[in-house]
């Protein structure tokens, strides 16, 4: 049986800020759900977040299928986010060499640096890549997760490749705020575990993507949080369909509170 301390108690422990107020989040919100705004206009973004925000600790956005992106759009995004009290994960997954790394997290028309708090990276280059956005990010206060694992059916990441991302993970935690991943990899109750593939019902879609349950990814997997895309965004009543993932979410959480 997976025991897990409570998210006030995890976030006391945390020497990274941004872990801190993300624990503090999802207290304060009773919520370990982020929902992936994977829309192409930003107005539809916009409008998704306005009704979902007051449920979420976290909005993950993919900012490169935006197609009429605008600093305004950026603007709203970060009024929602204050509005709301929810954090900005863009999805970028970067995965160059350092010096590329560097320059499209910081650079580019997105600017990304100037105002997600939280990115992601894959490791498979080496150190480089995670050196390159400390570079940028540390002083910035920003928080980085590494995928360790994916969702998607016959993907690559072997279980060698998870552990050295975990290993990586431990030894940068002044960066690094957790994982990316479909188990529990660590246990060191300042990381967290994000993942996504969920849906309220087991299944699969049609280019790979494989799904679980909320109870299954937290209560039995050991996961913190879960990111979920589709299942609340085409869904017919998203508050509704946001409300019933965050209390699957956050009562499979509660169970395992020591
Ligand atoms: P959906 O719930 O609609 O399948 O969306 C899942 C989201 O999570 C997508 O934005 C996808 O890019 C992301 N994601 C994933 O599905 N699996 C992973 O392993 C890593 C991801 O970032």
């Amino acid at each position: 049986q997976i025991k897990k301390l409570s998210f006030t108690e995890r976030g006391k422990l945390c020497t990274n800020q941004m872990t801190k107020k993300l624990f503090g989040i999802m207290e304060e919100k009773k919520s370990n759900l982020v929902v992936s705004a994977d829309f192409t206009q930003s107005q539809q973004i916009l409008e998704l977040v306005d009704k979902v925000g007051p449920h979420v600790c976290m909005v993950k956005t993919h900012i490169d299928i935006v197609e009429d992106f605008s600093q305004d759009f950026i603007t709203k995004l970060l009024q929602m986010a204050q509005k709301h009290k929810f954090l900005l994960f863009e999805d970028r997954k970067y995965a160059d060499i350092g010096n590329t790394v560097k320059l499209q997290y910081n650079n580019g028309i997105y600017h990304v640096s100037s105002w997600a708090d939280i990115i992601n990276a894959h490791c498979i280059s080496g150190l480089g890549v995670l050196a390159a956005l400390k570079q940028i990010g540390l002083e910035k206060n920003k928080g980085c997760l590494l995928v360790a694992e994916m969702s998607s059916t016959g993907n690559m990441i072997t279980a060698e490749y998870t552990a050295a991302t975990v290993k990586l993970a431990e030894e940068n935690k002044d960066f690094v705020i957790g994982f990316i991943c479909q188990n529990r990899l660590s246990d060191d109750p300042t990381l967290l575990h994000l993942t996504p593939g969920v849906q309220l019902k087991k299944g699969s879609d049609d280019l790979g993507q494989q799904y679980l349950t909320p109870e299954e990814v937290i209560s039995k997997r050991g996961n913190d949080v879960i990111i979920v895309g589709r299942g609340i965004t085409q869904s017919a009543d998203v508050i509704n369909t946001a409300i019933a993932y965050k209390q699957s979410a956050y009562n499979a959480y509660c169970q395992l509170l020591q």
